[in-house]
């Protein structure tokens, strides 16, 4: 058996290399004895040799951090020469071919800063095994496609943990000596370890019921740490919406007679579907209106529908192989942005995840760290769990499900959990399940799992008055800098705009026009499709829903966007053509500031701004949408070489020209939008908050003392947090009294709510204000401040090295060092965050000389730091590479 020597670099692991594991586990038995100091895991192992092992192979277990106390086959304590204890292993020659493993271990829950395995958070005990963590609990094949029965035994005092939680149904409890009590926990259906869960703690039960189609009552409990008690509520609903939803949409019951949600407040990511347990990082469930904005409300109902909609993409069909993750993550956020649709403005969703697709993804796809949605390698696993695994992933669902269509999709659904339940598969055999049901084709379709970058698709319309007809070519290009990629299949769904509006389209094939909208299948390098009965030369409305994630090349005059920004019928394109609009003006007067010109709005996009803030058929939430420039990132992702601080002016100037153009406007919008009544989180409401702030952000931005005021006043009167959140934003960016008042009261009546305060931290490392980087720097020194909480770490850290673009790569190379200063800090008691936040390194190739430079030295100093962990090291030399 080889170990890594230390000192040696980490190796990748291919895809290409999966092999069946050589024995595999049916049941396992644990006991945890939750201790103060240690705790004590005892494990009984069912293990069987797979019929094709040969006999004599040697059973390798992982295992990291664990002492080992004692290791017993069917009741006989192992001889020494028959086990070999490695760093990360547990090898036991020969065991036979059906046995019951015995193991006890210790662990150290109480140091576990890096919150994988078990670890405590407020004086609690949790877990975390996805992807890699139930190894460091007990000697384990940890690998999804061990998929075993499980009992748990949670042993603990009973005074500090009287709450004792698992998976599955709890089946027996009682007293033990000492004080201490247990609870036995049985979960019926097989699952892959990186499931398990187990609680034990101080909470407070939050409940309610759901009773499924076929009648069985659910029992769902939120647990949470007791002075959260009073914000259960719409975690709760959410869940209840979801669980209907499933049963509804996707013919989809829960399993289990209890589902128990529980939050913490030390969580690396956003929340975890473990089978029966999930365990939520506390953002995603607790709100009240005075501490959680609108946005946060809807990201709790996302979350917890996600980790909800696991038990059936990822629990009762789950991964082969962490290559697989996109199999369950892809089709998970898939579900989860369905139901968001469905919960309330599906255009405003879809806004939404396409912002977040082309600001955080298509820069992923376009830099180091570019990946298939189905990666072949990687050296730390929870490096992959990315917006590639995740958004990418649920577009090429999504494309599917456009080229299938909904009843078709579902279809494909059916046949994937009838063949595939209870199994851990591939990606292949979910698009094979699609295929077979429907009878269709998806080779091709396929590649999309392979492919890396983002493709681009060119278009070109040529009117033919005489024949009435309009041809539509397309071509698909391989993504910059990747030429030679195969040839892929995408749905491009096409609308036509006449002088009248929207025309009901015939393609020449088709005997009558019908409905406004077709998906074109683009499968070869170039296609044209001809439009017949076309009375004018119309204006085409290119990738309507964003039917495909490509860069979309098309040239089109600004008054075709604008056209299309009036009266396309989809209000997802209505929104893209506005931000092509947008993101054309602010590119050209970044150049304006470059070279030293006078600056001056573009009149006509002053005028599309005035008519969608008077468009009565849109509702505020799309208007506030429509309204937002795009956002730095965006833009400088359009450039050859990115122009920090022109694009900042730029957009500084944009948005206070255009609160100068449109001042009485916006005034008379902030007027006719107060409130009527305390805080209520309904559409009309959220719509209303959403308008009111946007016109406020405007307003402050003019930097006049009525307008102010006006933030202050809000500031301090509203009953809710979205309303003085986004006030306290833009008093922030003022800067001045204001902004040190309102920053002083905001953190003495929250300084003692973590969640809050995380709003406090952010919006400070976020701000356009010049002093930002100080205020950052004396921030990150400030006692509320702690770099070994996740939350707390992103809200300063994450917030100002992935969203500040402005300040963080500044020409003095002051933010790229507090980042690295902190990453370097962090790297030893927290990798997974570490590596997250050293990944606002990765674009460094796109900046000017000056900044490339101070980025790679960073970098280096980052790669030179001896025991650096893997996580790091796998992101910092794909940077430099
Ligand atoms: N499966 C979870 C995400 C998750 C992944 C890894 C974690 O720890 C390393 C935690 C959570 C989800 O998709 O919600
Ligand atoms: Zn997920």
């Amino acid at each position: 058996m080889t170990e890594a020597k230390p000192g040696t670099a980490p190796q990748p692991i291919f895809r290409k290399d999966y092999r069946r594991p050589d024995y595999t586990i049916e049941r396992v038995d644990l006991r945890f004895e939750l201790g103060e100091n240690f705790t004590t895991v005892h494990a009984s192992l069912a293990v069987r040799r797979m019929h094709d092992t040969p006999a004599g192979a040697p059973l390798v277990l992982d295992g990291e951090n664990l002492v080992l106390k004692r290791v017993a086959i069917d009741g006989r304590e192992l001889p020494a020469d028959h086990y070999i204890v490695g760093p990360t292993s547990l090898t036991i020659a020969d065991p036979g071919a059906a046995f019951t493993l015995t193991t006890v271990v210790e662990i150290r829950p109480q140091d576990n800063l890096e919150l994988s395995g078990l670890y405590r958070s407020s004086g609690n005990f949790c877990t975390q095994c996805e992807a890699e963590g139930f190894r460091r609990i007990t000697y384990f094949l940890d690998r999804p496609d061990v998929m075993a029965r499980y009992s748990v035994v949670v042993e603990a005092d009973r005074a500090r943990y009287p709450v004792l939680l698992a998976n599955g149904n709890r089946v027996e409890t009682g007293e033990l000596d000492g004080g201490r009590h247990f609870a036995r926990w049985d979960d019926p259906f097989p699952k892959p370890c990186y499931l398990f869960a187990l609680v034990a703690g101080d909470l407070r039960c939050h409940d309610g019921e759901f009773v499924t189609r076929s009648d069985r009552t659910v029992r769902l409990e939120i647990w949470v740490e007791p002075d959260n008690i009073d914000r259960c509520a719409h975690a709760l609903r959410s869940l209840q919406a979801a669980m209907r939803w499933d049963e509804d949409t996707f013919g989809r019951e829960y399993d289990l007679d209890i589902y128990m949600i529980v939050a913490v407040s030390d969580f690396n990511m956003g929340a975890m579907e473990n089978k029966g347990l999930n365990i939520f990082n506390a953002k995603y469930v607790l709100a009240r209106p005075d501490t959680a904005t609108d946005d946060d409300y809807d990201g709790i109902e996302s979350v917890i529908a996600h980790e909800y909609f696991h038990n059936w993409t990822g629990n009762r069909v789950t991964c082969r192989d962490w290559f697989q993750l996109t199999l369950k993550e892809g089709l998970t956020v898939f579900r989860d942005r369905l139901f968001s649709a469905d919960m309330g403005s599906p255009a405003v969703a879809r806004i939404g995840d396409v912002l977040g697709l082309r600001t955080n993804q298509f820069a992923e796809d376009s830099g180091p760290m570019a990946h298939p949605i189905r990666p072949e390698s990687y050296i730390e696993m929870n490096n992959f769990y990315t917006t590639t695994v995740y958004e990418k992933g649920a577009e090429v669902i999504g494309m599917m499900r456009t080229l299938l269509g909904a009843a078709g999709f579902r279809r494909g659904m059916d046949l994937y959990f009838e063949r595939h339940d209870g199994q851990a598969v591939t990606c292949d055999d979910f698009r094979a399940a699609l295929a077979d049901a429907n009878g269709v084709d998806l080779e091709q379709f396929g590649r999309w799992y392979s492919q890396v970058g983002t493709p681009v698709v060119r278009a070109r319309g040529d009117y033919d008055a005489a024949a009435r007809a309009y041809t539509l070519t397309l071509e698909q290009a391989p993504p910059r800098g990747r030429d030679g990629a195969e040839l892929l299949h995408i749905p491009v769904a096409v609308g036509l705009l006449g002088p009248d509006g929207p025309l009901a389209l015939k393609l020449s094939e088709e005997t009558a026009a019908s409905g406004d909208t077709r998906v074109l299948e683009l499968r070869e390098r170039s296609q044209s499709f001809r439009f017949a009965d076309v009375p004018a030369a119309p204006v085409a409305s290119l990738l309507r829903g964003f039917s495909a994630p490509v860069e979309l090349a098309v040239e089109r005059s600004d008054a075709d966007l604008a056209r299309l920004m009036a009266a396309d019928p989809d209000e997802f394109s209505r929104w893209d053509a506005g931000q092509e609009l947008a993101r054309r003006v602010l590119l050209r007067l970044a150049g304006d500031v470059e070279a030293g010109r006078e600056l001056a709005l573009d009149r006509e996009f002053v005028a599309a701004c005035a008519r969608i803030l008077g468009d009565e058929r849109l509702d505020g939430s799309l208007k506030a949408l429509a309204l937002t420039l795009p956002n730095e990132r965006l833009l400088g992702q359009q450039q050859q070489v990115v122009a920090v601080d022109a694009l900042h002016a730029a957009r500084q100037f944009a948005v206070q020209a255009l609160a100068r153009a449109l001042r009485e406007p916006l005034l008379a919008v902030y007027r006719a939008t107060a409130p009527t009544g305390p805080y209520r989180i309904e559409r009309a409401e959220v719509d209303r908050r959403k308008l009111r702030n946007l016109a406020l952000g405007y307003l402050v931005a003019l930097g006049e003392p009525d307008q102010v005021r006006l933030a202050v006043e809000q500031f301090e009167l509203s009953d809710n947090m979205t309303d003085s959140e986004a006030a306290l934003a833009f008093l922030i960016d003022h800067g001045g009294p204001e902004r040190d008042s309102a920053l002083a009261r905001f953190h003495a009546r929250w300084h003692k709510d973590p969640l809050v305060l995380d709003k406090w931290f952010a919006l400070q490392a976020v701000s356009t204000h010049p002093d930002t980087l100080d205020r950052v720097l004396a921030l990150a020194d400030h006692p509320d401040f702690n770099l070994l909480n996740p939350n707390r770490a992103r809200s300063l850290l994450g917030a100002f090295g992935l969203r500040n673009q402005h300040q963080f790569h500044r020409e003095d190379g002051r933010g790229h060092a507090l980042v690295a200063d902190k990453v370097l800090a962090l790297d030893p008691h927290n990798p997974q965050v570490a590596a997250r936040l050293v990944a606002a390194f990765n674009p460094w190739r796109r900046f000017d000389a000056a900044r490339q430079q101070s980025m790679r030295a960073q970098l280096e100093r980052i790669a030179a730091q001896p025991g650096l962990s893997k996580s790091v090291r796998e992101i910092v030399d794909r940077a430099l590479a």
